[in-house]
This record gives C-alpha cells, structure tokens and sequence, in this order.
C-alpha cells in the first residue's frame, strides 16, 4: 500500500534549512522537513503544517518540485513523497521535540548523514529542475535501484 508523505526544503540560495532528526524515522539524519498527509488536508496544507510543527516557520510559498517513491525490498508498502521547494517565510527556525534546524551553504549539504536517495536528486533540485523518482532499499537502506526523470510538470 501506498503512503503519501510531504518533504520541504527551504532555500534561500546559496543556503538550504535542514533539520537533523532527533526521533522516529530516519532519525540522526538531516533531512528537509516534513511528514505524512493527513485524512482531510491536501498536500500543500501538510507541507505546511509539518514545517510549523518541526521547525516553528510559516512558509509564504511552495513549489512542488519532486515527486519520489521509496520502496524496500520484499515490502508491499511504500512511500510516495511530495518534495517542495520553499523560499520565504515568516518566523525563525526553532528547534522542535523531532527537528533541530540548521542552514548549510548548497555546496556543503551532510550528504554522508542524509538519506542515501539525496545525492542523486539535490543536484537536479538545486538546478530548478522537476523531477521523478524511483528508488529502491534493502533493508539497510542501501539503494538497490535507481530511476530518475527531469519532467516539465509534476
Ligand atoms: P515522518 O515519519 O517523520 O516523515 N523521507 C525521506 N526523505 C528522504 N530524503 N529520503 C528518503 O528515502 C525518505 N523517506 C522518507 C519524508 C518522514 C519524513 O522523511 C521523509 C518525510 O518528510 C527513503 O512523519
């Protein structure tokens, strides 16, 4: 089954705003924020509402940039994640219970405590590009397959 989850970047160049997980899934590394879509809200309003809950910032716009899907291995359930860009919003990045946040210049992201997906498509992100993805794990989370797109519309 599929899970629908959002995950935010916000960057305002050279600059990018990630949050090292302190709990739950994919904790101890820095990833942008987000979290699933709850029944109810769209896309957009989760996306929303997990960067005020994790990192206290009231985002002014949203582009949705990517679209990937994470599979494991031997698992019929997996994630559809909704990657969006962020450049203004109202507030200061404030630590939360899930998320400390931290600027990192684009040329020195923690690739090496981030998700191992992220290198292949923070290149294309950081050109402006829309992408589609397709990755696949075994169960340390090391990537089995890969597919990647540049698309014109999501
Ligand atoms: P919660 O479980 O905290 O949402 N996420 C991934 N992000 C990247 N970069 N790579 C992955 O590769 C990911 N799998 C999940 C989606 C989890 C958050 O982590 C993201 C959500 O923003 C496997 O509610």
């Amino acid at each position: 089954m599929k899970k629908l989850l959002t995950l935010c970047l916000v960057h305002q160049h050279p600059n990018i705003l990630l949050g090292f997980k302190k709990r739950g899934f994919g904790a101890n590394r820095w990833n942008g924020f987000g979290g699933k879509v709850q029944e109810g809200e769209t896309i957009e309003e989760a996306t929303r509402r997990e960067v005020m809950e994790e990192a206290g910032l009231a985002l002014k716009d949203l582009e949705l940039r990517g679209i990937l899907e994470f599979h494991v291995q031997d698992d019929p359930d997996f994630l559809e994640v909704y990657l969006f860009r962020s450049e203004n919003f109202e507030g200061e990045p404030q630590e939360s219970e899930e998320m400390l946040p931290q600027w990192f210049h684009y040329e020195q992201l923690p690739f090496q405590d981030m998700w191992p997906d992220d290198q292949h498509w923070m290149p294309l992100f950081l050109e402006g590009k829309k992408f589609k993805g397709r990755f696949l794990f075994d169960p340390d989370n090391n990537i089995l397959e890969k597919a990647l797109e540049i698309v014109e519309d999501l």
